[in-house]
């Protein structure tokens, strides 16, 4: 469980923030790389979200998507380059740090990895439907 951090101060004045970045040491290489987050935010009044970026080798930060108060547990994901390797970290912000909104609003981490399988110069699985025809799928 994450929470967000109050500024301080007047209520009429007070911010709240998240901004918390785990890092994965040692990702290998495979045909498929994909990194995977698991969480869910309880509903909160201010309808604050929680945007997620990953970055690879401590390059530019990438988005992976943003986390909406109030929904279902859900994974965010996405495929990694397939000579993905070393360092992955995985940042998740507040996207609201209005003046007055003070509420401490709250995410749930359940699990953050990196899937690596087969590989690197292995083909992943494609699978062409041919039949029924295209015009009758
Ligand atoms: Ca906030």
């Amino acid at each position: 469980m994450l929470a967000e951090a109050s500024s301080g101060g007047k209520p009429s004045v007070r911010t709240s923030q998240l901004d918390h970045t785990w890092s994965i040491a040692n990702a290998q290489p495979g045909a498929v790389v994909t990194l995977e987050v698991d969480t869910q935010a309880a509903a909160n009044s201010e309808n604050d979200n929680f945007a997620f970026t990953y970055s690879i080798g401590a390059g530019p930060w990438v988005n992976l998507g943003t986390l909406l108060n109030g929904t279902a547990r859900q994974t965010l994901s996405t495929q990694l380059p397939s000579s993905t390797s070393g360092l992955i970290q995985v940042r998740v912000v507040d996207t609201d740090r209005t003046s007055g909104r003070g509420g401490i609003d709250q995410l749930s981490i359940y699990r953050i990895r990196v899937v690596s399988a087969g590989d690197p110069g292995e083909q992943a699985p494609v699978v062409t439907i041919t039949s029924p025809p295209r015009a009758q799928r």
